[in-house]
């Protein structure tokens, strides 16, 4: 098989409904519940209440129709995170860099209200409003978490290359510079 032939597929289209955010019939569904998150947090304690006394309550969920994780390919998905606090910290997800670091990503916010933070292995951080229509860019290097600071789900439609991958454990390691807290009713953002 030459390198073309194995980029070869049939072109398909995808249905969203643009007002909830949904992926009508995605393939994948991945989901993250509050109990997925350990270590993430300031506050390990708040978040075992969570765990424990608010029965593991959903965090987010990732829909996708994959294509083949190949260089040439754009993987896309929709990303829902809930809102809601652990202790005051906002609802985030794990965050990643890309297994294949030069790799960017586009994120179109479609509902919601929150952040992108990312950040550098060098501990650069930058933080990115995202609200319904505005487009994020995530340059290649440049580890990415989503976060909520909304009363409503953080909707987004992300685009990255096929062979870009997930590096979790970086970030698990060294986790982000930064920190998003709701305190009455404002959103504070505090270093490490
Ligand atoms: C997104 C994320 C999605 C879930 O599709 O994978 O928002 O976040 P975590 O991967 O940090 O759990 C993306 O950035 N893909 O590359
Ligand atoms: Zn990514």
């Amino acid at each position: 098989m030459t390198p073309i032939d194995k980029l070869k597929m049939e072109p398909f289209g995808v249905n969203f409904d643009l007002e909830t955010g949904e992926m009508l019939n995605p393939k994948n569904h991945l989901v993250r519940r509050a109990s997925d998150m350990k270590g993430h947090y300031k506050s390990e304690a708040s978040l075992n209440e969570l765990i424990q006394n608010q029965n593991n309550p959903l965090h987010y969920e990732v829909f996708e129709v994959p294509v083949p994780e190949k260089s040439g390919q754009l993987m896309y998905c929709i990303s829902k995170l809930q809102p809601g606090l652990v202790g005051d910290e906002c609802f985030m997800t794990k965050g990643h860099y890309h297994t294949v670091p030069e790799t960017a990503e586009i994120y179109l916010c479609l509902r919601g209200e929150g952040f992108m933070m990312m950040k550098t292995s060098d501990g650069e951080c930058r933080l990115e409003k995202m609200t319904r229509g505005r487009m994020v860019y995530v340059p290649p290097f440049w580890a990415h978490r989503s976060i909520n600071t909304g009363s409503e789900a953080l909707i987004s439609f992300c685009v990255y290359p096929g062979n870009a991958g997930h590096n979790y454990g970086d970030i698990e390691k060294e986790g982000f510079p930064e920190r998003v807290f709701l305190r009455n009713g404002k959103v504070v953002i505090e270093k490490r």
